[in-house]
């Protein structure tokens, strides 16, 4: 399949591309939700994490995808929690979610901790079922911490699988949230595919393997925080991810987005560091006046790391540190001092 790349505008992107069918249920209950939260005094934050998908035909057979779990933006989600945010989180169907994520099945199957207690009473023949009693005490913590956002409605989850899934529902809630204006952050965890298959472009069929070779040529993917720092939000404090896996590039890369694109911080992260690693890039404060021809660096970096020890030999699902923790605190100090500037 060989067909023309085209430089898609985030304005052409939307007018050729079609929204996905569940987007205006989706934003009506966003709009509530922030509506409540707003009353309520609360700050909002959007989470998006897990990776997205690029199908490669109409009816989908195939499509390419992220390696990413979701554990970044699960874990910052409940961290989010703990501090009194309200989340709205955007995650990849099937994707990692706050508390659950502690019972993956991959890393600490739930069927695992549950007994099969002995039957003491013919009178009653229902077998029980128990907690292991080793396991108690986490799931208590993360039962509690469950139970108490639920019950006061704190997380609301949103869910895409394909990148077109993810660009539009990220503008129509960006559009929510801007009523919040300073009062909203954007956590952008998501590992986003940069190319896609436009859907003028695409078989409406399972491609066949009869022509031998597969030749496909995507287009770029829009750079949507442009428009989302210029146009969709009204002063929310943004956060991008920056992901390399040559560590030479992580600066240099998060350095070039804060200039393009005008946001608060890029989180960067190498692959196989990113769990024990981060780097925040941001403009100085003072620089944000300052002309080009200016000598001073413009930038400040700040590394936040916890001792790689720790995250190597912990119990799955239960580590004894988890970075975003820090991570998110770090982000609440400089988004509390956003507001209070606004
Ligand atoms: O989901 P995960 O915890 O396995 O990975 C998180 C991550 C590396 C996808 C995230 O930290 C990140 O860098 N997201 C942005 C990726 C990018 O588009 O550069």
């Amino acid at each position: 399949m060989k067909t023309e790349a085209t430089k898609f505008s985030a304005e052409d992107y939307f007018a050729t591309q079609t929204p996905p069918p569940t987007l205006e249920e989706d934003v009506e209950k966003v709009r509530e939700f922030v509506k409540i939260q707003a009353k309520e005094g609360r700050n909002i934050v959007l989470v998006t994490s897990g990776g997205t998908t690029v199908p490669l035909e109409l009816n989908v057979v195939r499509f390419l995808d992220n390696f990413s779990a979701g554990t970044r933006g699960a874990t910052s989600a409940e961290y989010f929690l703990k501090a009194g945010y309200a989340v709205i989180f955007m995650h990849r169907q099937f994707s990692l979610q706050p508390f659950s994520r502690h019972y993956s099945h991959s890393t600490n199957p739930f069927l695992d901790f549950l007994d099969i207690e002995s039957q003491d009473s013919a009178s009653d023949p229902t077998p029980r079922i128990s907690v292991t009693p080793e396991k108690r005490a986490d799931l208590l913590t993360v039962l509690t911490s469950y139970k108490r956002v639920h019950s006061l409605g704190l997380l609301h989850t949103l869910t895409f699988v394909t990148v077109n899934d993810y660009l539009w529902l990220l503008r129509a809630v960006s559009q929510e949230l801007s009523v919040l204006k300073r009062r909203s952050m954007f956590y952008l965890a998501a590992a986003v595919s940069d190319f896609f298959l436009p859907r003028q472009k695409m078989s409406e069929h399972k491609i066949q393997s009869g022509k031998g070779s597969l030749h496909i040529e995507m287009d770029q993917v829009p750079k949507i925080l442009k428009p989302l720092v210029d146009e969709w939000t009204h002063g929310g404090f943004i956060v991008s991810f920056k992901l390399e896996t040559d560590q030479n590039l992580l600066l240099p890369k998060a350095r070039q987005a804060i200039e393009r694109y005008g946001h608060q911080v890029v989180i960067g992260n190498d692959l196989h560091r990113r769990k024990f690693e981060v780097v925040f890039v941001s403009k100085k404060a003072a620089s944000q006046d300052l002309t080009s021809s200016s000598q001073e660096d413009p930038f400040e970096e700040q590394w936040l790391r916890i001792p790689q020890s720790v995250v190597d030999q912990t119990t799955p699902g239960f580590p004894i540190k988890e970075i975003e923790e820090d991570i998110v605190q770090e982000l609440i100090k400089r988004h509390t001092l956003w507001v209070k500037q606004g």
